[in-house]
């Protein structure tokens, strides 16, 4: 097991704070919302984050792979992860930076200046949540932060980086500058889909990652906007995470491996081995926990990816780390938002 202490994982993302409330239809209608979605705010939705404050929403500190992060924190070894992002100066990057210090997840942000932190409105409806994201100072981080000699050395202490793929909206370069690292020194380079709107509407900028991609994980819905804006003529999410795996790769050393998440169905995992041949698939159930006891789903994908890349990091194999984000998934749909339980539970 890693000893910690060196920051063997870092992540780069989007870090937000999540206006969270229970909402209704007609919630989801006056902003014309889906009731399981995430979406960048446009000018219409900005009234959103007031509605949900007057009911009574709570401010949890969120932000896609700051969740991963700081789950891959709760089961790691202390000091075995940094997160990097961009927020403004004030209370909630300050939310944000409780939240981690109290899992000991390392941030280094980005200071902007002039745009305040960037907010997610959150509404919940049953098991369903629809996002809406301001994405305000995080839509400020630049690659001159991460090339920063006292950022970058994080990157070249790193053995594996998880980069979300919201922030592919943001700041392709970044992400490509830890693919390169990953590619050039045989590290690990895991992207998540995030979103359909990332495979949708960002497919240039997701597609030049393709080819750095050790792991991609996403859920069905994620591999199915994937599907229909790369022209496949599926709908079956094995086949999906088959073609995923077999895109070309950058780093011939490493398979590559393609994990699409199904809700409460099993998780399907599609492993392509360094030599190119046909990808093998597999599925692995979650693990069941009754409705009675789920307080929302917000962050579940998430902390499916932070026990994951947990036990990559560890050098766990496959089966494990699969089993270890469905184990710290479950653990996160029983809190509200994105969040892991105190007292710690160890897997
Ligand atoms: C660019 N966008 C839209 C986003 C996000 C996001 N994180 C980064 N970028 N939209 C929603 N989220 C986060 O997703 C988590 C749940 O999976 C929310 O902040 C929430 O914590």
């Amino acid at each position: 097991m890693a000893s910690g202490g060196n920051y063997e994982l870092l992540c780069l993302e989007n870090p937000l704070l999540d206006i969270q409330a229970t909402g209704d239809e007609a919630l989801l209608q006056k902003y014309g919302l889906k009731a399981n979605d995430a979406i960048l705010a446009e000018e219409k939705h900005m009234g959103i984050y007031e509605d949900l404050l007057s009911r009574k929403a709570k401010l949890i500190a969120g932000g896609a792979a700051q969740n991963t992060a700081r789950g891959a924190q709760y089961i790691l070894p202390p000091d075995s992860v940094v997160y990097i992002g961009c927020v403004g100066r004030d209370k909630f990057a300050e939310t944000l930076e409780s939240a981690a210090k109290d899992v000991g997840l390392k941030v280094v942000y980005r200071y902007d200046e002039t745009q305040p932190t960037g907010r997610c409105g959150v509404v919940i409806t049953g098991h369903d949540r629809s996002m809406c994201t301001d994405l305000a100072a995080a839509n400020c981080y630049k690659i001159d932060h991460l090339k920063s000699p006292e950022v970058w050395k994080y990157a070249e202490a790193a053995k594996v980086f998880y980069v979300g793929g919201f922030h592919l909206t943001v700041s392709p370069p970044a992400i490509l500058a830890l693919a390169e690292e990953a590619a050039a020194k045989d590290k690990i380079f895991m992207l998540s889909l995030s979103a359909p709107f990332i495979p949708e509407f960002f497919k240039d900028p997701l597609d030049q990652t393709a080819p750095y991609w050790d792991y991609v994980v996403g859920n069905e819905t994620e591999a199915l906007a994937y599907a229909k804006s790369h022209g496949l003529s599926t709908t079956s999410i094995p086949e999906i995470a088959s073609h995923l795996a077999s895109l070309p790769k950058k780093n011939t050393k490493r398979s590559r491996i393609a994990i699409i998440t199904q809700g409460t169905d099993p998780t399907i995992v599609a492993t392509t081995d360094a030599s190119g041949g046909k990808p093998t698939l597999k599925e692995f159930p979650v693990h069941a926990i009754s409705k009675s006891e789920i307080t929302d789903t917000n962050g579940a994908g998430d902390a499916f990816a932070g026990g994951f890349v947990a036990g990559i990091t560890q050098g766990k194999p496959l089966e494990t780390c699969i089993d270890m984000g469905h184990w710290l998934a479950s653990l996160s749909i029983r809190e509200l938002g994105p969040s892991y339980p105190f007292p710690k539970k160890t897997y």
